[in-house]
């Protein structure tokens, strides 16, 4: 290959900006200027903006490439990336300079920003942390780059009728996507179904034949990442799946010219929609076909990178690193294995120790029933090969076991990759474990927990591989970008060293005692406040007062994450005030936000619920100026940047060891939130640096709360009779105060939380939770305590920037380099 020196001529001044896009109206949009709309306009500063992406992302790769530099690729099948256009500005620093130009031309930019749509191919905190991730890569000026799924439909939209959710098709590229930058030269055929032939070498060996398969073409779309200054330009780059020209040639060949179409347009398929995340998923043909798609998509383009530098595979491990973004990606391991023994003719043991030596692991989740397990028989039908490679992989692993624990039959049977009970399974967590050579949590608890709950008889194997790389958030995207009222004043106060060095807020201790500095800090908070009082007024027609305390529950919905705790003191409270004649010491604003899977009933009831008590509080005259409830829909990343800057207290109230990190938690945290929340994920870790003068802990921890589901020995109902205010709050539940038009509606969720050992102990917590709440009270009244307490979260949170995680990933598990 020839070496270049690419340069990037595109300037970023006012006068080259606008001139670029005057030209992309006329060139690219075929329109006069005068004749250009504000839509138009946005249109072609995108396009203007592409083009300077695009030349830096050329000379990275030049950069990249003179130094042969080890790379890494990150293969998750969601990244929740949210708007692009005033991010790339933001990290190009030329967002104040286009807001200028706009603005000469009669235009207002922020319209144009809003009007874009959200990416939304993730479902929660698993694909929003890979989006952040991708941002602190490119920051770091770090070789790593994204591998994905181009869906046709992102996660579905959340619209809410009669307080009930009701899902909507997420068509994100209406509009187009004017960023992304299709590569069919570069698409890849990925083979599927058919069977496999033994036949054998010349010299005796088996030689598996994989024939009469299927073909779909993967082409890539390359998504620019641009790091902040705008140097480094790494890309995202997603495959859409195409019908390939062979696909079924059979049935063509055999003129049923239908059929033949319409097993080309199911093809198709495969990128069509982004599952949500839901147990029912598992098991569906579909899916399965998602996940090798992206590995099978993503292996064939860095195995012709890697051949375009090197021939010896041998050394692949030194050039490619390859993350298991949970183990929706595991079948990286087997596809690997396949190319190399098969395609490569490499030796079973030594592709055994590259595969191993490329792939590393990340956990996201304890909840068992997130685990996947596929069952034998589909990928027999879908991947024949691969599935004798499961076998291979597995038998050779169990002898290395026996050998350590002779005759344990046990512990085989629980590391076997395949599970036996019933139906025979391939437990995809054992196949990411053993073919990796780094597994992580994603907060030390987590960690832990992946160690000793999750996986003991892996650890005791081979303790060395398990490690913990706690979570974090880039502050471009969650303080510059979606808080410029704080950012404005941190580099008022601090320079700008702050957006690439978090621990620098720390220097804001010295402010602390600053009366000014902390009505600045306040009034940026407020100022927040009121932009998303408008919001909600405007599209709810809720008034929210913006003195009141904005309390904040945003995240998915499910029962670990107890949306139920919150609603139950919010009930308290309210009977508190109507019933018992006790007035909140402040006001407060209960804000809620989150989709639930659409197969997930409770969660939908949950939401269900909170509308219900919303609607009856928000019209009680009695409650006019102290509370108020409010439920904003279609929670997704623009409307979380609109949210987080807003809040006073951030609810992270999962029960003790189900969270796995939580990273909503930081954001708003580093935005001068107080954290109400137990002791889980990485809450835990923000406590350590705030603390606990700065954070309202409650509940019980990890230890107990595993101890009282081992032993059975809780009881609800004991905690209900010894509870007036529990038994107040489900007395009003069953009187239907919430409900009256649907008698019993709620029934169902005081039996469940009455069952004993009920799983999330949301009475455990209850009294300690609302004790904690009263604290939030008395000291929210003492303005100039609140706001010491506020900055104090800002200040200490510079540990949660995806800079740390990123530079603790690239030492310690890929050992890849910055590039600068
Ligand atoms: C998966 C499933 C699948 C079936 C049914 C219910 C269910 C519930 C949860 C999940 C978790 C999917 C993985 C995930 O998004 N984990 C999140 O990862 C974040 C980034 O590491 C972390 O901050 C969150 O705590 C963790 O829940």
């Amino acid at each position: 290959m020839k070496r270049s020196n690419f340069k990037v001529r595109k300037k970023n001044d006012r006068v080259s900006l606008t001139e670029d896009i005057r030209n992309h109206v006329i060139y690219s949009l075929s329109k006069e200027v005068k004749d250009a709309s504000e839509w138009d306009a946005g249109k072609a500063l995108a396009l203007a903006l592409r083009d300077r992406l695009v030349e830096r992302m050329i000379e990275t790769r030049d950069r990249y490439r003179r130094v042969k530099a080890k790379r890494m690729y990150y293969f998750s099948i969601e990244y929740l990336l949210g708007r692009c256009l005033g991010n790339n500005l933001c990290n190009m620093e030329i967002l104040d300079l286009c807001e200028d130009i706009f603005k000469d031309l009669g235009y207002d930019l922020d319209e144009v920003r809003a009007s874009e749509r959200d990416p939304a191919l993730g479902n929660g905190g698993l694909g929003r942390l890979a989006a952040c991730f991708l941002d602190s890569l490119a920051t770091l000026d770090l070789p790593g780059c994204g591998y994905g799924i181009h869906y046709e439909y992102g996660l579905f939209r959340q619209s809410i009728h009669n307080g009930y959710q009701k899902e909507l098709a997420d068509y994100w590229m209406k509009e187009g996507m004017p960023l992304q930058v299709a590569r069919p030269d570069q698409s890849v055929i990925v083979p599927l179904y058919g069977r496999v032939e033994s036949a054998a070498t010349p010299s005796g060996d088996y030689l598996p034949m994989w024939v009469d398969w299927d073909d779909i073409i993967g082409v890539p779309y390359d998504i620019p990442v641009v790091g902040y200054g705008g140097k480094t330009v790494n890309y995202l780059r997603l495959f859409a799946a195409r019908a390939s020209e062979n696909f079924d040639m059979d049935i063509f060949n055999h003129g049923d010219y239908i059929r033949a179409v319409q097993r080309k347009i199911e093809s198709e398929m495969v990128s069509k929609v982004l599952y949500p995340t839901e147990s029912v998923s598992f098991g569906k043909e579909l899916r399965l076909v998602q996940e090798y798609f992206l590995v099978a998509c993503g292996l064939r383009d860095i195995t012709r990178r890697f051949l375009a530098q090197n021939k010896n595979f041998e050394e692949f491990a030194d050039y490619v690193a390859i993350q298991l973004n949970d183990t929706h990606p595991a079948l990286t391991v087997v596809e690997l294995m396949r190319y190399l023994v098969d395609e490569r003719r490499i030796e079973w043991d030594k592709a055994w120790e590259i595969t191993r030596a490329t792939c590393a692991y990340t956990n996201h989740t304890l909840l068992p029933e997130a685990l996947e397990l596929w069952s034998v028989s589909l990928i027999e039908k879908v991947l024949p090969r691969h599935l004798q490679i499961i076998y291979e992989i597995n038998s050779r692993f169990l002898k290395k076991v026996e050998s350590k624990y002779p005759a344990d039959n046990e512990k085989l049977r629980r590391m076997s990759l395949i599970c036996e009970d019933g139906t025979k399974k391939v437990r995809m967590a054992n196949l990411a474990v053993v073919g990796s050579h780094s597994v992580n949590g994603v907060s030390e608890l987590h960690s832990e927990l992946v160690k000793t709950r999750l996986f003991p008889d892996f650890y005791e194997f081979a303790p060395q591989k398990f490690n913990n790389k706690t979570n974090g958030v880039t502050p471009r995207r969650w303080m510059l970008k979606a808080n410029p009222a704080l950012a404005a004043l941190l580099t008022d106060t601090l320079g700008k060293g702050w957006i690439t060095d978090l621990n620098e807020l720390h220097k804001l201790e010295e402010h602390i005692n600053d009366s000014e500095f902390r009505a600045r800090f306040m009034e940026a908070k407020r100022t927040n406040k009121i932009k998303l009082g408008n919001f909600i007024n405007s599209t709810l027609d809720i008034n929210i007062p913006p003195d009141s305390i904005f309390d904040i529950q945003a995240k998915r919905i499910h029962e670990y994450k107890r949306q139920l705790l919150n609603v139950l003191h919010v009930i308290h409270l309210y009977l508190e005030l109507v019933d018992n004649d006790v007035e909140p010491s402040c006001s407060r604003a209960f804000l809620f936000a989150g989709k639930a899977a659409p197969g997930y009933w409770e969660a939908k009831q949950i939401i269900k619920l909170i509308h219900s008590v919303a609607k009856v509080i928000n019209n009680d005259p009695r409650a006019e100026g102290l509370l108020k409830v409010a439920f904003l829909p279609d929670y997704r990343v623009s409307l979380a940047e609109k949210i987080v800057p807003a809040c006073d207290v951030s609810e992270q109230i999962s029960t003790a060891g189900t969270e796995a990190s939580g990273t909503g938690n930081m954001k708003f945290a580093m935005n001068g939130a107080l954290t109400v929340g137990t002791y889980d994920g990485a809450n835990i870790e923000m406590l350590e640096e705030v603390g606990q003068d700065n954070f309202y802990l409650f509940g019980l921890k990890q230890e107990e709360v595993e101890k009282a589901l081992r032993e059975g020995s809780y009881h609800p109902r004991e905690i209900y009779n010894h509870s007036p205010e529990i038994r107040q709050v489900f007395t009003a539940l069953l009187e239907n105060r919430f409900s009256p038009d649907e008698p019993d509606l709620f029934r169902w969720l005081v039996d469940k939380l009455l069952t004993d050992n009920e799983q999330y102990m949301h009475l455990a917590d209850f009294k300690s939770y609302s004790e904690a709440q009263k604290r939030i009270d008395r000291d929210y009244a003492e303005k100039e305590i609140w706001a010491a307490k506020a900055i104090l979260n800002t200040a200490r949170m510079g540990k949660f920037s995806t800079d740390r995680t990123m530079l603790e990933y690239a030492e310690d598990i890929w050992k890849i380099k910055a590039v600068k």
